[in-house]
């Protein structure tokens, strides 16, 4: 059971490669980490982004891939269009399925994309994956539809091109899934914290690893919803690390 993120590094490790590394351990797969980008920043504050050039991008990947066997991957921060095009090419090259987690925006308002990315999401990648998992803010510039209701995040998550997760921390708690053309809604209830640095990518991540332990997707995602959910009670992300 190997799993991969290809992503960018956040060097406090609350979000990015780092992060999902963790993850996967804690749930029981063996991870490995393709970086897109280095960022300097911690959980309050982006200070800069630099990104790895596209053929190091590649190298990396065949690297791994050369002695690895791996099924599933996610995908985090992939910082330009060119970045998002190769990633697609190297899934149908390797026949890898993917979790798309559409990293637009830091939590801390950092600089995680070149410009913006959602044209070349919904036309080089999702297409190519297995489920995305926006927040209310990326479902928006995916689907270009407003999103202030459970009927909205409906709408958008029956537009996007492939099986979806909006979640709903921005929405009362309520998280809409999407799998092959059926709706569920999963409502949580909010936990008053300032400990969501990374929530997004730790939650891709766990989908991938309930996947690689043979859950089907369903079951992976209301997992992962309830992994994250305890981490962000127990202080396991970003903001109050020091308390593991
Ligand atoms: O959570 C989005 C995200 C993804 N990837 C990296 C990040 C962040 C948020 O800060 O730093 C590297």
């Amino acid at each position: 059971m190997i799993v991969m993120s290809i992503a960018g590094v956040d060097p406090s490790a609350g979000a990015g490669v780092f992060a999902d590394l963790k993850t996967f351990q804690a749930i029981g797969v063996y991870g490995t980490g393709i970086v897109t980008a280095l960022t300097a920043q911690n959980p309050y504050k982006f200070f800069s982004t630099l990104p790895v050039s596209e053929d190091y991008i590649t190298e990396q990947i065949d690297a791994v891939m050369d002695s690895y066997d791996v099924e599933f991957i996610k995908t985090g921060m992939l910082y330009s269009p060119e970045i998002i095009k190769l990633v697609s090419k190297k899934i149908k090259e390797y026949d890898l399925k993917a979790v798309v987690d559409p990293v637009m925006v830091a939590t801390s308002g950092g600089d995680l994309t070149q410009q913006d990315i959602a044209n070349a999401l919904n036309k080089y990648l999702l297409p190519n994956s297995i489920l995305t998992t926006p927040n209310i803010a990326e479902a928006e510039k995916l689907t270009g539809l407003k999103i202030n209701s459970k009927e909205d995040a409906i709408k958008s998550c029956e537009k996007i091109v492939c099986d979806s997760l909006i979640t709903g921390g921005h929405l009362d708690g309520i998280n809409t899934i999407s799998i092959n053309g059926e709706i569920l809604i999963e409502k949580q209830e909010l936990i008053e914290t300032d400990n969501l640095h990374g929530t997004g990518c730790n939650l891709s991540s766990a989908i991938v690893a309930y996947l690689a332990k043979d859950n089907d997707l369903k079951t992976s995602i209301l997992k992962s919803l309830d992994y994250v959910y305890e981490g962000i009670k127990n202080g396991n992300y970003g903001t109050l690390i020091a308390k593991i």
